[in-house]
């Protein structure tokens, strides 16, 4: 992580412990945030924060992602905080969506078989299917899903078809969140039981992101990647300049879950072909996307090394939806 950012974020937890209370230790802290307006890398900030505060930033729950936003509303630019991704598919970890519920392995009812990781691809959302288990599940199909409702504590069946982050957006803005924990599971267990239910989102999650300080939470804010299709014909150059002038950038594939968003928008184009975030280097011999990351996963109809310079990729837009590099851009 070397990316230079304008903004930082520092972070002074204390703990209060109540004597005789039999609050967890998730309830017990409170956090503290301190902005620094100093560029460094994620490195360097943590190196600072853990100097001069304790570490950099964790975020619990949406109560302090929100004191988070009220703190650095008379700033504009991006701000690290304590969260890094581990790669590698054996560092992911199960957390349920709800903040503060833990994930006890003990406690999940897998269907026989799962989690698979069906066929190779990344499965790191999980449903329940009827009445036989858990299973996981891409985190990009669409099924219906079950919130959970604080307030009364019940839970809340909805049949329209969304990704995994799409129900947990719905369940956190019109209930509290995504099903989650072992009370919730035995009770839609029983639900299903008595029903002709169909395969359902919980909020059952893994992931290999950590926070700096060690915790464990669960809470992820991602920013909902919007994706917009332009139906315009212009090269490619003309293409990133358009999408930065206008939105953020031209597309990035680092995933087949990624393939998949981006190939369901691409149904709806009017040409055979729209431009993707990739280009060849002829300075640098290599590949890459315009956000920066390297090119791990592929999808190329027929991937030639010939080295030719001007050279950038398109996705099909019908078909197998397969990348070729267009030559001349
Ligand atoms: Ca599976």
């Amino acid at each position: 992580m070397h990316r230079r950012l304008f903004l930082l974020i520092l972070m002074d937890k204390s703990i209060i412990l109540p004597v005789k209370s039999q609050c967890s230790l998730f309830l017990c802290q409170s956090y503290k945030y301190y902005f620094t307006e100093e560029p460094k890398t994620w490195d360097e900030a943590q190196h600072y924060c853990r100097e001069r505060y304790k570490d950099l930033a964790t975020v619990p729950n949406m109560k302090y992602m929100k004191t988070l936003y009220t703190n650095s509303t008379e700033t504009q630019g991006n701000a690290w905080i304590g969260l890094y991704s581990i790669s590698g598919k054996e560092n992911r970890r199960w957390h349920w969506s709800l903040p503060g519920v833990e994930f006890h392995a003990e406690e999940m009812k897998w269907r026989a078989g799962e989690p698979n990781d069906e066929a190779g691809y990344l499965e790191n959302c999980a449903g329940i299917d009827g009445s036989t288990g858990l299973l996981d599940i891409g985190c990009s199909n669409g099924y219906p899903f079950i919130c959970y409702n604080e307030q009364n504590k019940s839970l809340h069946f909805n049949d329209s078809r969304k990704l995994w982050r799409e129900a947990q957006s719905y369940c956190r803005e019109h209930h509290t969140d995504l099903a989650s924990g072992a009370e919730q599971l035995n009770e839609i267990f029983s639900k299903f039981k008595s029903s002709d239910k169909p395969r359902s989102w919980i909020g059952l999650f893994r992931d290999t992101w950590r926070w700096s300080d060690g915790s464990n939470y669960s809470y992820r804010h991602w920013r909902d990647v919007e994706l917009i299709l332009i139906n315009e014909s212009k090269n490619w150059d003309e293409a990133v300049n358009y999408c930065r002038e206008h939105h953020r950038d031209l597309v990035s594939i680092t995933s087949l879950e990624q393939q998949k968003l981006v190939q369901e928008k691409a149904k709806n184009a009017n040409t055979s072909h729209i431009w993707l975030g990739l280009r060849y280097s002829c300075v640098l011999d290599l590949w890459f996307w315009v956000n920066d990351q390297l090119v791990c996963y592929k999808n190329w109809a027929n991937e030639t090394d010939t080295g030719d310079c001007n050279l950038a990729v398109a996705m099909e837009t019908g078909g197998e939806h397969k990348w070729v590099e267009i030559d001349g851009i």
